[in-house]
């Protein structure tokens, strides 16, 4: 469905299997080098989800190599089967025309922010503006389904469109839309298939920094 022009969701695009395969890669991840944990806000904040990062890591507001705010560890390097798997996405969400597909092949990223939500956490409305590109970001959901606001470029109000996003679907943020600002207000606690062996809500969010390599 194309919520907005270049916002494009696509329920239940990633088969159960694929799921696991992801919430299995992002264990590791949790692990280390960087483990999973609440990222410290400058003015004293702490945010309510658990962040771990491939490929760059972010820290609020930049994307560095090392984790300076967390452990100083280089972070994880980003895997060529992610990128093969955000190009699959793009393709799903844009694919219908040469223009899209084109876009598919061309996708680059080079990080990917997984946040993990538990039955509390949440995110407030804000833009995705650290990265020096364009290119879309591709959003995979696993686990609880939440209600996701996707807004406006102007600023934090309405008018605001809320959508739930269950285990499996795909959202990409492209074009108009790539800027626009957008939180997850709820997350519905145990509504995930028990066979996938995760409790709470899994986003992996796939992009393209801009950064030299
Ligand atoms: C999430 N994550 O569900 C969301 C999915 C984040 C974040 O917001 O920053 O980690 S990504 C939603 C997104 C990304 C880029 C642009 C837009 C939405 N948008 O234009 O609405 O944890
Ligand atoms: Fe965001």
């Amino acid at each position: 469905a194309v919520v907005a022009p270049g916002a494009v969701h696509v329920p239940g695009w990633l088969p159960a299997a694929r799921q696991r395969e992801l919430v299995e890669a992002c264990r590791d991840w949790a692990r280390g080098p960087v483990p999973l944990r609440h990222t410290r806000l400058p003015r004293g904040g702490v945010m309510s989800v658990q962040t771990v990062c491939v490929g760059w890591h972010w820290q609020p507001y930049r994307y560095t190599r090392t984790a300076d705010d967390v452990n100083g560890a280089r972070v994880a390097g980003f895997p060529d089967w992610l990128v093969e798997l955000g190009r699959e996405a793009l393709a799903g969400a844009y694919g219908d025309d040469a223009a899209g597909r084109a876009a598919a092949e061309a996708y680059a990223p080079d990080t990917a922010l997984v946040n993990f939500y538990d039955g509390d956490a949440k995110m407030g409305m804000h833009q995705d503006k650290d990265e020096r590109s364009g290119a879309p970001v591709v959003s995979l959901s696993i686990g609880d389904t939440c209600v996701f606001r996707f807004g406006n470029t102007e600023g934090r109000g309405r008018p605001y469109t809320d959508v739930e996003l269950g285990s499996g679907d795909l959202f990409v943020f492209g074009g108009a839309s790539r800027f626009a600002y957008h939180g997850v207000p709820k997350v519905y606690p145990g509504t995930a298939d028990p066979a996938l062996g995760l409790t709470g809500r899994l986003n992996l969010t796939l992009r393209e920094t801009g950064l030299p390599g």
